[in-house]
C-alpha cells in the first residue's frame, strides 16, 4: 500500500515556513508544499482549521499525524526521518543544547525582528502607518538579541551555533528568520528591509554574517530557490514604503510639490490609473485629493 506523503502546509513569505522546506530537501524528504497564503481566506477553512486551530503557518499532515509550531515540526522530522545526526543529536545532553537555542529564539530574535519589521517595512502590508518609536524598541531587541548570537551562541571559531561544525535545526531556524533582514551582496539581494537599516543593524556582526553564509552553503540550491520569494516581496515593500513617505508628506502639507519620482509613486495610492507628466506639480494641481 503505498504511503501518503508528507504535506507541509506554508507560505513561503514566512520565515519558519522556509526553515521546514530546505530541511526536508536538503535531507531527501520527499513531500507536498501546499500553499496556504498568510492573511488570506485560505486559513479559515475547516480542513485548515483541521491542522491548525489557531490559523498560522506552517503546519504538517503526516499520514494521520498533524502538528504546527515549527520547531516542534523541525524535531519530529529529524527524528521520524532518521536524517544526519548533526541536525538533532541523538545524544541527549547535545539535544538539549539545540532545544536551548531554539526556545530562546522564539522569545527574543524571532519576536523582535518579527515585530521591528511590522512596525517598519511590513506596516502597510497591515494597513498601518509606520511607528518609528516602537520599531526603535524592537529594533533594540533584535540587536541585542543578535548580540547574543554573536557572543555566546557562535563560540570561539566554530561555523555553526553551540561551537559545532556542521549545522543543526537551530541554524536553520535561525538564519531563515535573520535573511528578512539581511543582504548577501550586491548581485543577490533578499533583504526586505532598506539598505541603511539593514547596515546598521547587521553590520556590527561580522561572525552572524559569516554563519548565515556557513548555513546557506549548507543547504544549497535549496535555501536560494525556497528564499527566491524574498526578492519579489522586497519590490513589493519599497513602492510601499515610496506611497507611505508621499502620503504622509501631503498630509502633513497640500502644497507639496512632487518630485519625479514621487509622482511615479502616486498613481498607485489611486489603484494605478493616473498617469503624470514628469515635473514638479503640486498634488492639486494634479488632482490628488489632500486627504488619502
Ligand atoms: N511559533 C510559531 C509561529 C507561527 C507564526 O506566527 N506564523 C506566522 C507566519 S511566520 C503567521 O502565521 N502569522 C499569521 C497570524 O499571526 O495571523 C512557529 O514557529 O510556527
Amino acid at each position: 500500500m503505498a504511503t501518503e506523503l508528507l504535506k507541509i502546509y506554508g507560505d513561503r513569505k514566512s520565515q519558519p515556513t522556509r526553515a521546514i522546506l530546505i530541511f526536508c530537501k536538503a535531507n531527501g524528504i520527499q513531500f507536498e508544499e501546499v500553499k496556504i497564503r498568510l492573511f488570506t481566506s485560505d486559513v479559515q477553512t475547516p480542513e485548515y482549521q483541521a491542522i491548525h486551530p489557531l490559523k498560522k503557518v506552517p503546519a504538517i499532515a503526516d499520514g494521520d499525524f498533524t502538528l504546527f509550531e515549527s520547531h516542534a515540526i523541525l524535531t519530529y522530522l529529524a527524528c521520524w526521518y532518521q536524517v544526519p545526526d548533526h541536525w538533532y543529536p541523538a545524544d541527549l545532553r547535545k539535544r538539549a543544547k539545540v532545544q536551548s537555542v531554539l526556545d530562546w529564539h522564539q522569545t527574543t530574535l524571532r519576536y523582535g525582528s518579527t515585530r521591528y519589521l511590522i512596525n517598519t517595512v511590513l506596516a502597510p502590508t497591515f494597513g498601518k502607518t509606520p511607528n518609528p518609536q516602537v520599531a526603535a524598541e524592537y529594533e533594540q531587541i533584535l540587536v541585542q538579541s543578535l548580540s547574543t548570537v554573536e557572543t555566546l551562541w557562535l563560540k570561539g571559531d566554530a561555523k555553526f551555533l553551540l561551537g559545532n561544525d556542521q549545522p543543526s535545526v537551530a541554524d536553520l531556524a535561525l538564519v531563515c528568520e535573520i535573511m528578512q533582514l539581511h543582504r548577501v551582496n550586491s548581485s543577490y539581494k533578499l533583504q526586505v528591509l532598506d539598505e541603511k537599516d539593514r547596515a546598521r543593524i547587521l553590520s556590527p556582526y561580522k561572525k552572524v554574517q559569516e554563519w548565515i553564509e556557513a548555513t546557506k552553503a549548507s543547504t544549497q540550491p535549496h535555501f536560494d530557490d525556497v528564499h527566491g520569494i524574498l526578492y519579489k516581496a522586497k519590490i513589493k515593500f519599497q513602492k510601499q514604503r515610496e506611497i507611505a513617505t508621499l502620503q504622509s508628506k501631503i498630509n502633513r502639507d497640500p502644497q507639496t510639490t512632487l518630485t519625479d519620482e514621487a509622482a511615479i509613486a502616486a498613481p498607485a495610492i489611486h489603484g494605478g490609473k493616473r498617469t503624470l507628466s514628469k515635473g514638479n506639480k503640486t498634488p492639486a494641481a494634479i488632482g490628488i485629493p489632500i486627504m488619502l
